[in-house]
């Protein structure tokens, strides 16, 4: 029990499990509130230790979304600065911490669905990538307003996390199109937006999300297709302001192909990549639309305090 329930739940971020940015973060929350409930810890400073020790084993459990030292950090910051405590008042804080991170995670998708929505015009084909919740919103949101549109998604080799994207969006009775993703290029004269989520969005306004948002975002550049990003505000990096880079993750090969199967070649399996600002045309967030030369601000605003703690 406690810390090897949060083992499991890194065990399901890391197998992807419990996949996508914004799940990953609320998976932390949750956890960490479970450890709290069943900490048998007696003092506050082994209490304090216990939670902290969660705390790095989730962050370990994949490294690019940064939501999930975000989430983590929400929790263990303002529990920390309660101060000396007993462990009674100290759960009871995470607990309450926990369950405010989660609620305002679910309500922010909510507002990017609502924020967003009014950037999507009746008779617009939008296209997305990958599967992300607040990518999703803002197309089910705007078909929700009664606009007519159509979605093409891509299929997100080598996962196929696409698959679930057309699923949902075709339950809807959404009109909804799957390309490999190659034909990108090929059919970006019938696209009029492209909305993706991300998983990390650093200071200097580029975006990283799943692999091959890149290649859609050059795309769209070259055919003057307007490039949206949906992220909450805890997708943004405090970390980057002071240089630090995101973190690529590297994921197996044999998620690719078999190696057995392809002796002597080396297999590379990047699961994101960066898309740069001048790509971007607008980061639509809880707390507003903003340009991704913002990102910086947000970071100050939301993460001020972060900095330089752990
Ligand atoms: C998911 C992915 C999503 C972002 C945002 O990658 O790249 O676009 O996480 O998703 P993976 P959301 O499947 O490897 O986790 O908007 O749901 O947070």
């Amino acid at each position: 029990m406690g810390l090897e329930q949060v083992r499991e739940t890194a065990d399901k971020i890391s197998s992807m499990e419990i996949r996508g940015a914004g799940r990953i973060a609320r998976a932390a929350a949750e956890a960490l509130k479970d450890l709290a409930l069943q900490s048998t810890a007696e003092e506050a400073a082994g209490y304090l230790d216990e939670l902290k020790e969660a705390g790095d084993i989730l962050i370990s459990a994949r490294p690019t979304a940064v939501s999930l030292p975000n989430a983590v950090r929400y929790i263990l910051h303002r529990v920390d600065a309660a101060g000396a405590g007993d462990v009674e008042t100290l759960r009871e804080l995470t607990v309450k911490r926990a369950e405010e991170f989660i609620q305002n995670s679910v309500e922010a998708v909510e507002k990017i669905g609502l924020y967003g929505a009014r950037r999507i015009a009746d008779g617009d084909t939008v296209m997305t990538h990958c599967n992300s919740a607040a990518a999703i919103e803002v197309i089910k949101s705007a078909w929700g307003e009664g606009k007519d549109i159509r979605v093409i998604a891509s299929e997100a080799r080598p996962r196929y996390q696409g698959h679930l994207t057309v699923k949902e969006l075709a339950a809807e009775g959404i009109p909804t199109t799957l390309i490999v993703d190659s034909a990108v290029r090929a059919v970006m004269k019938e696209v009029d937006k492209v909305v993706v989520g991300a998983d990390s969005i650093a200071a200097n306004g580029a975006v990283i999300n799943k692999i091959g948002t890149s290649q859609i975002a050059l795309a769209a550049h070259e055919a003057r297709v307007l490039f949206f990003v949906a992220a909450e505000t805890y997708k943004f990096h405090p970390e980057t302001q002071l240089g630090e880079a995101v973190e690529i993750e590297e994921r197996d090969p044999s998620e690719v192909a078999d190696p057995e199967e392809f002796e002597g070649v080396t297999i590379r399996n990047p699961a994101f990549d960066v898309t740069p600002s001048e790509y971007i045309d607008l980061i639509i967030t809880e707390k507003g639309i903003i340009p991704p030369q913002a990102a910086i601000m947000v970071i100050r605003e939301e993460f001020g305090w972060a900095v330089g703690w752990k």
